[in-house]
């Protein structure tokens, strides 16, 4: 046979490994979800949806869908276009204690109506937590399972806190994150925290939670190769200042900053600046409008200074915490239910701060009680009054109060201006005579706001309140009557304070 012959069936044989290979290579390295046809890695297991073993379903106009896979550029988180991009959102508390808060229908609900781009599924891991129930672990799959489906990014966060070593459960970390990375390697949604908050007089950058990364960081690149990953730094993510001294060598990594409004201030963003001027990017995966108990406050004047700070270097955030329990930066209350549909009476004022944050308006609802857990919660005070359950304007429940009986709501409108105040009542054998009576206090006086006549059907009134009860600190309201008939009551209902954020 001529030679060239031969040099021609040899270039033909190389030109259909060439096709084979790239082929190959691609379909390996594409971001599009598993297919039907494209059979995942027998070695890998993949991604499946809560009924069954479908692929999910990807919606390519949701958030992340025009988003895409995210990158970070000098200390700026972008999207695949290399455009800034800041997500918002919401974090779960402790998935083993709350996650009835976290499924489809709530992460649904946050998107749709709190237009959250990303949720945070905290998974603790001691305290009751991972290493002492794997089974959590489900929940957060449903978490990622469903915020891909509903097209915003997920944070799987490895919410080390009493365990303030992230060495100390290295062996899980590296065996939880191998699954997880290589469960979700076709979807761009999915950001890794490997270390939620290292604390301890022995637990520094350098020594202790870098050289943890180093480990992490390659397990979790070998099935997902670009992934975004957020680095808790040390004293509860904190010292960013310490990583950005010493930074680690990887592309699209982050380091957490966490604040509370009623504890940290101006010396926490002065080490925020100094770690983005030496080119490290950070993200707040946790902060709450509380002190750093989780409790106090809520501390709104401050919330807003941090967002603005946030905002101002588009920073990426995700607060603390979707939870009804009994603290102040908890976003629920007890009525809650645990398929979203939430109404404003089922917000904190933390939860109500926080969503019409989110929706980006200036028009915000401060407070809003329908009474419905049928006790005084959200900060009420309540001298004489009860909760009823004789009559009511909408709901099972209202307030009752008799003469010496009254309501009142402090609440810091520091910030806000054009108060209006909303509320239903109506009364029983009242007078000619008898008022309801509704009082403002500016901080050194109490001032008539409103006198309601006797109404013996459910009346919806609202006050526009004066200048004086704007940006004020101090600022509290208070329903009282002056009927001195025995027999006569007062019920109230649906009560409300919106304002416009300055
Ligand atoms: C808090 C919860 C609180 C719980 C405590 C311990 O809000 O109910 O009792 O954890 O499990 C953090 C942590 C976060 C804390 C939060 C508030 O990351 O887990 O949650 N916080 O204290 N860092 C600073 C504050």
């Amino acid at each position: 046979m001529p030679k060239y012959v031969n040099q021609h069936r040899f270039l033909l044989l190389l030109t259909i490994c060439v096709i084979l290979m790239t082929g190959f290579l691609l379909s390996g390295c594409t971001n599009d979800p598993p297919i039907s046809s494209h059979k995942p890695d027998s070695d890998l297991p993949s991604a499946i949806d809560t009924e069954g073993n479908k692929p999910l379903n990807i919606d390519k106009d949701s958030f992340a869908g025009t988003n895409g896979k995210l990158q970070v550029i000098g200390n700026q988180l972008c999207n695949e276009k290399k455009e800034p991009i800041q997500l918002k959102g919401i974090s779960s508390m402790q998935l083993h204690m709350f996650g009835r808060f976290v499924n489809k229908d709530t992460i649904k609900w946050l998107r749709d109506d709190w237009s959250i781009t990303v949720f945070r599924a905290a998974m603790y891991t001691e305290e009751g937590g991972y290493i002492q129930n794997k089974s959590v672990k489900e929940k957060v799959k449903e978490a990622v399972e469903a915020s891909i489906e509903l097209g915003i990014y997920v944070i799987i966060d490895w919410h080390i806190l009493s365990d303030g070593d992230p060495n100390e459960h290295i062996d899980e970390a590296k065996e939880f994150f191998r699954e997880m990375s290589a469960l979700y390697r076709h979807y761009p949604n999915v950001i890794y925290e490997i270390c939620n908050e290292p604390n301890g007089d022995n637990v520094n950058w350098t020594n202790s939670i870098k050289p943890y990364a180093q480990e992490i960081i390659p397990i979790i690149r070998e099935a997902s190769p670009d992934s975004i990953i957020i680095v808790g730094t040390s004293h509860y993510s904190q010292n960013v200042d310490e990583a950005a001294d010493d930074p680690l060598e990887f592309n699209n990594i982050l380091y957490a900053m966490h604040f509370y409004a009623g504890t940290h201030e101006t010396s926490l963003r002065d080490k925020t600046n100094y770690a983005l001027n030496k080119g490290a990017a950070i993200f707040v995966s946790e902060w709450g409008t509380s002190s750093s108990t989780g409790s106090d406050g809520v501390f709104l004047k401050e919330s807003i200074e941090w967002l603005e700070y946030l905002d101002s270097n588009k920073i990426s955030w995700v607060n603390w915490s979707l939870c009804d329990k009994n603290e102040s930066s908890a976003a629920l209350t007890f009525t809650a239910g645990t398929k979203g549909n939430w109404s404003d009476n089922d917000l904190t004022e933390s939860g109500l701060f926080v969503k019409y944050t989110l929706l980006g308006k200036s028009h915000y609802t401060l407070f809003s009680d329908g009474f419905e857990t049928g006790i005084f919660t959200k900060g009420l005070i309540s001298d004489g009054c009860t909760i009823s359950n004789d009559t009511t304007y909408k709901g099972k429940f209202c307030v009752s109060f008799k003469n010496g009986g009254s309501l009142t709501k402090e609440l810091s409108t520091s910030r806000f201006s054009d108060i209006e105040v909303y509320f239903a009542y109506r009364t029983i054998g009242f007078t000619d005579n008898d008022f309801l009576i509704v009082e403002g206090f500016d901080g050194s006086d109490w001032m008539e706001l409103g006198k309601y006549s006797v109404s013996n059907d459910w009346t919806e009134k609202s006050i526009i309140l004066p200048q004086t009860a704007s940006d004020n600190e101090n600022f509290k309201i208070r329903f009282s009557t002056n009927t001195d008939t025995q027999s006569s009551i007062v019920y109230l209902d649906e009560f409300k304070i919106t304002a416009k954020k300055e």
